[in-house]
């Protein structure tokens, strides 16, 4: 309840809610204490956690199992990427069911078919779902929510299928009419102009989420001065940051021979114990181990 109200009040309060993708407990404390808004439960980053493409591999019994876990650590509200909803509208039916009550603030579906492939691959088979059954996804999504602050974001992938901005207005506008609360519109373009140009073309009422992975000018400058956008996600850079960091300390430690260089530039065993609340260990040892 706390975090689904949350997420409407920096809606309310703020002019842009900043949302950083995370893949794990860690993660999400991390984005928290760096001063994001709200977290992304990223099917992306927790495919790339496993190892595994983002195309409908990953369960949603898995993802849930994440965004509880990281809902136990950190007090943001979670904004979950449930992909195409895992099926047809009896499955969202049930999905929502789960995130509802797995503590989430929102759900984002997309409406691509099931088996859905990422987004940003070049030359990635990009299926669309029909208009009229997205719509009924969403009718669904809206029937089942039992806290109308719990928000159905439905996201078109008619820019990413090279579908054309006539195609994504329309339906957006399609499932601003099924009842969605937000629109995300996504985008694979290089520069903003596609996205811009769909947000000053965007007449509906629902704010827009914008997920600007693949036109990083987009900065929060770019974004406030367009309006109309309420939400960006920071969609992988949670996974990817890792990555690097990892890739550089692992290098390191077999060209050096040794972890006596790289030890100077990574956190401390203590910084690790005190995202693991260890005082709190110690506190209580000494209350109740008699
Ligand atoms: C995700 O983070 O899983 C997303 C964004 O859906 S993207 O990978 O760019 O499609
Ligand atoms: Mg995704």
């Amino acid at each position: 309840m706390a975090k689904l109200s949350a997420l409407r009040d920096a809606l309310e309060q703020k002019s842009l809610v900043r949302t950083m993708a995370a893949h794990s407990p860690l993660s999400a404390v991390l984005a928290e204490e760096a001063g994001f808004d709200a977290l992304w439960a990223s099917g992306f980053e927790l495919s790339a956690l496993y190892g595994l493409a983002d195309v409908s591999l990953i369960s949603m019994t898995q993802h849930l199992a994440m965004v509880r876990a990281m809902g136990e650590q950190s007090s943001l509200p979670i904004i979950a990427d449930i992909d195409t909803g895992f099926g047809n509208a009896i499955n969202v039916i049930y999905a929502i069911q789960q995130y509802e009550r797995a503590g989430a603030a929102a759900v984002v579906i997309e409406d691509k078919t099931f088996p859905k492939v990422t987004s940003l691959v070049a030359d990635g088979r990009q299926d669309l779902l029909r208009l009229e059954e997205f719509q009924g996804k969403i009718r669904a999504a809206l029937a089942t929510r039992s806290d109308p602050d719990f928000l159905v974001i439905a996201r078109t992938e008619a820019l990413i299928a090279g579908l054309g901005e006539e195609e994504a207005l329309k339906r957006a506008a399609a499932y601003e009419a099924a009842g969605a609360d937000m629109i995300l519109v996504h985008s694979k373009q290089k520069t903003p102009d596609e996205m811009e140009s769909f947000v000053r073309a965007w007449s509906g009422k629902a704010p827009i989420v914008i997920v600007p992975t693949a036109y990083p000018e987009m900065n929060e400058e770019r974004i406030k001065a367009l309006g109309k956008i309420a939400i960006v996600i920071y969609g992988n850079h949670a996974i990817r940051a890792s990555i690097t960091a990892m890739k550089d300390a692992f290098a390191r430690i077999l060209k050096d021979r040794g972890i006596h260089n790289v030890n100077r530039d990574i956190v401390s065993v203590e910084e690790v114990f005190r995202l693991q609340k260890m005082d709190q260990v110690k506190a209580d040892e000494k209350r109740f181990l008699a």
